[in-house]
């Protein structure tokens, strides 16, 4: 049978019936090489697991695993031997992923907070864009059940002054009720894993309604909540000692006291010393001064003293004044905020000391404010100078956000990534912009592809004809990293092949991910999305892969998936792990 497409009321365009593509040539001889007769033993897919797949310790239970997985295909010999059909069937499996399988974390937890990067939310409660999008609980619902760890609420009073309200201070985006983001907060903080969420608060409140935040903090989370009362720490704590607790991160209400201090000191600018910091540009207006106190607030200091000791990851930012802002604090280590921006040029100028930085203290990077569609940045600018909170606006789609989604794919997708080890160096800190040597090349062969025809309807690529697929393969990492390619045309085809094969030299592949993206070609249109995904290189397996692809959200497509086989020449040992 052949399908057909409706071109008008009188004709319609025959195409070759939408099945199955033979079982690609060098799949084929891939198969041979390790079958008798058509037919491959349990011996002989143990060698091809270990030979090809580099799983060398597979063993017959693995093995046995494969067998089952494939059982229902019904085309067993007796005696348990693969037929080539079966195989093909095993190699497009879910079970032949290129990601450690089990939702696994196997990083070392045990390391200070600031040895990893942390999956990281921006302005979590906002729907849509940044302008006039609605507020609600359901993106932080979504985000945490997604594996995101820090939250953001930025803290405004409500119109009457007497409650905290959340909401994104100076737009038209709507407010939601802080108590309502507290408890979907509670509730799935820990449904991807146990290890700490850390809730970044932006806040612009009064000390009194400090005091009633720090009462709705308390009330809410209760043991869940993580003080470090007045002891000093040098490192903060590890995410294995943080598990199930919820970390605050804010600047000290101290600095809100001193800030309204300037306020009136401004007017008689003889009696302090500015230092470095200052609030957000939504705040421009309460630089954060030096030793100044405020006598008329002194008495509402002691109602936030609650919420100051809620404080555990002492937050500032970051204006002007770079050295002293990236002056590493031995008593305490703190945590520092800079838009994309800042932190472009502050990379330029010092980019090793804010390697230096983040092995003890902690950067946090948002969007700059002209990001009005809650677009995204590149976040590799940040990961590969050791910032550990890159913060996304997750709602936003596009390729920085796929990157986003793959780098957290890693460590069993527990929101936490133990940074490599030349992030963590102290004595030779690395330079990601410094020309280093190419330690291994990434070879990358996409064979073909399926699945199209169960997730889309007939028509959805091309009105007339089937889809027309070609995909694009790149790698990011250090600039110097940070390439792609693209495959011939599948003209006409439901189950494309290639035959490219591409070559990916890499100087930092412990900071590198490989990503890919399906499209339909269109000569007079715009090509047609047909599939993404990303994954970070010091989780990938070699050898031939089902690499499954997502929606432009990230939601898996239930079938749609590439056969592709990485390798690394030569065999690269990543330190990532532990
Ligand atoms: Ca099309
Ligand atoms: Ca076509
Ligand atoms: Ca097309």
């Amino acid at each position: 049978m052949s399908e057909t497409f409706k071109v008008c009321f009188c004709c319609s365009r025959s195409f070759k019936e939408k099945t199955r593509q033979p079982v690609p040539g060098s799949i084929k001889r891939l198969f041979e090489a390790y079958s008798r007769n058509g037919k491959m033993s349990s011996d002989e897919l143990l060698r091809f697991v270990s030979e090809i797949q580099g799983e060398g310790r597979a063993g017959v239970e693995h093995v046995q695993e494969i067998f089952n997985s494939v059982k229902h295909h019904n085309v067993f010999h007796i005696h348990g031997l693969v037929h080539l059909n079966a195989f093909y069937r095993y190699l497009f499996s879910d079970a032949n992923s290129p990601l450690p399988l089990s939702r696994q974390v196997h990083h070392d937890m045990k390391a200070p907070l600031s040895h990893y990067f942390v999956y990281t939310g921006h302005n979590s409660y906002l729907t849509g864009n940044q302008v006039n999008s609605r507020s609600s609980v359901e993106p932080i619902v979504h985000a945490l059940r997604k594996g995101v760890k820090v939250i953001e609420l930025d803290l405004w009073p409500n119109p009457s002054g007497n409650a905290p309200e959340v909401r994104h201070g100076g737009t038209l985006t709507s407010h939601e009720d802080l108590q309502k983001c507290l408890n979907a907060i509670k509730d799935n903080a820990f449904h991807v894993s146990d290890y700490p969420v850390i809730i970044t608060l932006e806040d612009h409140l009064s000390p009194t309604l400090q005091a009633q935040v720090a009462k709705m903090l308390t009330k809410t989370f209760r043991g869940m909540l993580y003080r470090c009362g007045s002891e000093s720490y040098k490192h903060f704590p590890s995410p294995e000692e943080l598990k199930k607790k919820i970390l605050i991160s804010t600047k000290p209400p101290k600095e809100y006291l001193e800030s309204q201090a300037v306020q009136v000191v401004s007017r008689t600018p003889m009696h302090h010393k500015e230092t470095s910091w200052s609030r957000p540009a939504s705040g421009a207006n309460m630089a954060w001064r030096g030793e100044n106190k405020n006598p008329k607030e002194e008495g509402e200091e002691s109602e936030a003293v609650g919420y100051k000791d809620l404080i555990a990851v002492q937050a500032g930012n970051c204006k002007g004044g770079l050295e002293n802002c990236l002056r590493d604090d031995p008593k305490k280590p703190r945590r520092i905020s800079m838009d994309e921006q800042l932190l472009e040029t502050v990379v330029r100028a010092r980019g090793t000391d804010v390697v230096r930085f983040t092995q003890r203290n902690i950067v946090r990077i948002y969007p700059k404010g002209t990001r009005l569609d809650s677009s995204n940045y590149d976040p590799l600018v940040g990961w590969t100078h050791g910032a550990q909170m890159v913060a996304f606006n997750m709602q936003g789609h596009g390729k920085q956000l796929w990157i986003m989604q793959g780098m957290f794919r890693g460590n069993g997708g527990c929101g936490y990534l133990k940074k490599p080890r030349i992030l963590l160096d102290t004595q030779t800190l690395f330079e990601p912009s410094k020309r280093q040597t190419i330690k291994t090349t990434l070879k990358v062969k996409i064979f073909t592809g399926e699945g199209w025809d169960l997730d889309f309807p007939h028509t959805h690529f091309d009105q007339y004809s089937p889809p027309d697929f070609f995909v694009k393969v790149g790698t990011v990492g250090v600039a110097r990293d940070s390439i792609s390619y693209r495959t011939e045309t599948a003209v006409d085809q439901w189950f494309p092949t290639w035959k490219d094969e591409f070559l990916f030299q890499l100087s930092v592949p412990e900071l590198a991910l490989v990503w890919f993206r399906v499209q339909d070609y269109d000569n007079d249109t715009q090509n047609d999305f047909a599939g993404q995904t990303c994954l970070p290189l010091p989780e990938l397996k070699p050898g031939v892969r089902a690499v499954r692809l997502h929606d432009r959200a990230g939601k898996p497509y239930k079938n749609a998936r590439l056969l592709v086989s990485f390798s690394f020449d030569p065999p690269y040992t990543f330190h990532n792990i532990s």
